[in-house]
């Protein structure tokens, strides 16, 4: 019978074979990038600003593009949609041809048509991830990539201003990335455009308390026309735990003005303003371990963006993370085999994280639940 010493060198020798070839991927840092509302009127969209982003999102090297709505002006009509869709898609050619996939949602504007216009145009290989609910396929869905899980959420589909919290619950309570990111279309607190998550503010209230618990800091959103980045402070007198709100409406739509006041409901709390300009740009997300930095970049002339404000937040590990560098991979497993002291033994001074199913003990079901988060 192997006793929990065996067992702990056998993961050990496991962890030592599978280290070389598993550490060169896992801590490799990624990008995606986030931008919505292209609506214009050139069938449709902005021409001359949306292809300018997309030759900018090629030349980043991103491995994803989220769009969080208005990606055109709408119609009612099925076959005009169509048509302003597939010209934004035409315009966007060049970031799929690059193998950069791309992650839309629907805005007001597209809701103003069927959704049978969006299911038309992103179908096949432009197609949106399929795990949505039932009546939602193709608008609302999650993706898991790397040590992120990203929440794309339609906030119409007869929920108008408001997202799917039912389906977003059950999502989110399986996940173990450490990093969330969720976008839709409306910001979730006021500031410009009356119309917005806060027409719901128990409803909006939820949503944002679900992103917090799964470990989100910041919710992309577009609707208003300029770049909107706030703290919500939630009062309790650390910064470092609020969410971000990072309005991004920024791809070519009729750019707006802001006075910075968030007027809306908010719920005792305090949409603090961290940067605001009323231009063109896109949002550069960067991802290293756990560690997390925004840029935008801010359109300053023809094709010319400039890095106007950064910041940065690091995430809390994830479960199996027992190293805490933002990845679940052989060093963990490492680690975990100095800490199976065996069932009914308390795990060793640094190893409360080994103890995957909160038994007290570090033993053979941990290991298994490790396994499977390998
Ligand atoms: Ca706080
Ligand atoms: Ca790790
Ligand atoms: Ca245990």
């Amino acid at each position: 019978m192997a006793t929990a010493r065996h067992v702990g060198m056998v993961l050990g020798m496991v962890a030592g074979i599978l280290a070389a070839s598993a550490s060169a991927l896992a801590g490799t840092p990624w990008r995606f990038i986030a931008v919505g509302d292209s609506r214009g009127p050139d069938n449709g969209i902005n021409a001359p600003i949306l292809t300018e982003i997309a030759g900018r999102i090629v030349a980043e090297q991103p491995e994803l593009v989220l769009f969080p709505g208005d990606l055109v002006e709408g119609s009612e009509d099925t076959g005009e949609l169509i048509g302003q869709l597939t010209n934004w898609r035409d315009t966007m050619q060049p970031v799929y041809t690059a193998g950069i996939a791309v992650y839309a949602v629907r805005g007001n504007h597209e809701d103003q048509g069927s959704v049978e216009a969006w299911n038309t145009v992103f179908a096949g290989p432009c197609a949106m991830p399929g795990d949505g609910p039932p009546d939602e396929i193709n608008v609302t869905y999650s993706l898991e990539h790397k040590n992120a899980l990203i929440a794309g959420l339609d906030e119409y589909s007869g929920h108008t201003h408001r997202v799917n919290q039912v389906w977003l619950d059950e999502r989110l309570a399986v996940n173990t990335r450490p990093h969330v990111f969720a976008f839709g279309h409306e910001p979730a607190f006021k500031a410009a455009h009356e119309d917005c998550l806060d027409s719901y503010p128990s409803d909006r209230d939820a949503f944002w308390a679900s992103i917090g618990q799964a470990g989100g800091r910041v919710y992309l959103c577009g609707h208003d026309h300029f770049y909107d980045h706030a703290r919500i402070d939630d009062q309790d007198g650390n910064p470092d735990n609020d969410l971000h709100q990072c309005i991004i409406g920024t791809a070519g739509a009729p750019l707006v003005v802001f006075d910075g006041i968030y007027d809306g409901s908010n719920s005792g709390m305090i949409p603090r303003q961290q940067y605001y300009a009323s231009t063109y740009g896109y949002v550069v997300v960067d991802i290293d371990g756990l560690n997390v930095t925004l840029t935008w970049m801010q359109r300053v002339d023809v094709d010319d963006y400039v890095a106007m404000e950064t910041w940065s937040y690091t995430a809390l590990p994830g479960p199996g993370d027992l190293n805490a560098d933002g990845y679940v991979d052989a060093a963990d497993l490492g680690v975990f085999g100095g800490c199976m002291a065996g069932p009914g033994n308390p795990p060793p001074g640094d190893c409360g994280g080994a103890d995957l199913n909160g038994s007290g003990g570090v033993d053979l079901l941990d290991a298994a639940m490790l396994q499977r988060l390998l």
